[in-house]
């Protein structure tokens, strides 16, 4: 159940129960793709680093383990030991983004295992079977994710096979949640929107799902390839349409100034491998920009990667040691550089979250895009 406590302009600050729990909005999701956060990060250090919500995927489990397996070994959060809500991904986006492919008909997609090349179909009612078996406490709808560059018509036909796939998923939910072995019988289903940059389409999609009474929304398809003003432009025109009184999450995004300009155009939910992905490169964000731990001018630096951080990492190490180890591939120094990126992320939502109870968004949006493009670091 999604319940707003305050407004500040179009920014919400609300929380979403579910039966894994609460959840404090605006929040950032931390990936665990295939069940496990990249960079050596346990689920027992998710708790130190602020995380609410757990992100995984449905076409990465349901390659390997398989996820009968993880059926068996009692669903996803026994599985990786995680008592908060899990959010999977429906399989629609990492087939097209990922695997060797792919076939699109109104049944579903063929495409190609990444890990043997097999031959596997997936269309909505395999994807809500495969999430049903993970037993996430959110599930995302099967959908297509157009390139960015897709023509209008191929995007409109694309849409419309979207929508019919959703009323699919939302049938096919419904049936398994019914069912006497069904692990998490109050899974809920997100609907997504799609439509490219084409204004019209997304907005004619956003009302027709809307009509769905999904208990959330997501907005796929963006972050592809368009512009951030492309993207900021699509956001302002589609959530409007979209229903007030449920969450909405802006899938696969992003910068810490995406989230923060997406916060200001009403999106709740976020997800991004950025702070992971960056931090197993030795990149770890700070409020005055991004740095290089590798850079030799941090060889003697005893400061933490960020003065005040409360993160496992900076609460002992500087910025020295950690250089050192990442300089000597020892695992440990990837290790502090995701969990400090990871809290980075976490931490600025809590500020945001704070920022709009106080009536302050504006003004804290403003002086951290500043700060975060000040490269003082
Ligand atoms: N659809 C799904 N997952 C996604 C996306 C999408 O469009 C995106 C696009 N940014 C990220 N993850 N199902
Ligand atoms: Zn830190």
């Amino acid at each position: 159940m999604y319940k707003i406590i305050c407004k500040d302009g179009r920014a919400k600050r609300a929380t979403f129960t579910t039966v894994h729990g609460t959840v404090e909005t605006p929040v950032f999701m931390n990936v665990g793709t295939a069940a496990a956060i990249k960079g050596a990060v346990a689920t027992t250090d998710l708790k130190e680093i602020g995380c609410q919500i757990e992100l995984s995927n449905t076409y990465h489990l349901h390659v390997r383990p398989g996820d009968e397996v993880v059926k068996k070994m009692g669903g996803l959060h026994k599985f990786m030991y995680w008592d908060r809500p899990i959010l999977t991904d429906s399989g629609g986006f990492q087939v097209f983004s990922l695997a060797g492919l792919r076939k699109i008909k109104e049944e579903g997609v063929t495409f190609n295992s990444h890990v043997d090349g097999r031959k596997i179909f997936m269309g909505p009612e395999e994807s809500m079977q495969i999430q049903s078996n993970l037993a996430s406490t959110i599930a995302m709808a099967f959908d297509e994710c157009a390139p960015a560059k897709a023509e209008r018509s191929y995007v409109e036909n694309s849409v419309a096979r979207t929508y019919r796939w959703l009323e699919r998923c939302k049938a096919e939910m419904t049936r398994l949640n019914s069912l006497p072995d069904t692990i998490n019988k109050e899974q809920m289903l997100f609907g997504i929107n799609q439509g490219a940059v084409y204004e019209d389409i997304r907005i004619d999609h956003a009302k027709r799902i809307a009509e769905l009474d999904l208990p959330g929304y997501a907005i796929g398809g963006l972050a592809v390839g368009e512009t951030a003003e492309e993207m900021y432009h699509i956001l302002d025109v589609t959530v409007p349409y979209l229903p007030e009184n449920k969450p909405v999450y802006l899938m696969g995004v992003g910068t810490p100034i995406n989230i923060l300009e997406a916060v200001d155009r009403g999106v709740d939910f976020f997800d991004c491998v950025y702070p992971s992905r960056n931090g197993r490169h030795a990149h770890v964000y700070t409020k005055h920009g991004k740095l290089n731990l590798k850079n030799a001018k941090y060889e003697t630096d005893d400061r933490p990667i960020e003065e005040g951080c409360g993160c496992p990492a900076c609460q002992h190490y500087s910025r020295g040691y950690i250089r050192h180890l990442l300089k000597a591939n020892e695992m440990l120094g990837m290790r502090f550089c995701v969990l400090h990126n990871l809290y980075f992320y976490n931490n600025m939502m809590k500020e945001i979250r704070q920022a709009i109870e106080e009536g302050s968004y504006a003004s804290y949006k403003k002086s951290m895009i500043e700060s975060l493009t000040s490269n003082e670091v």
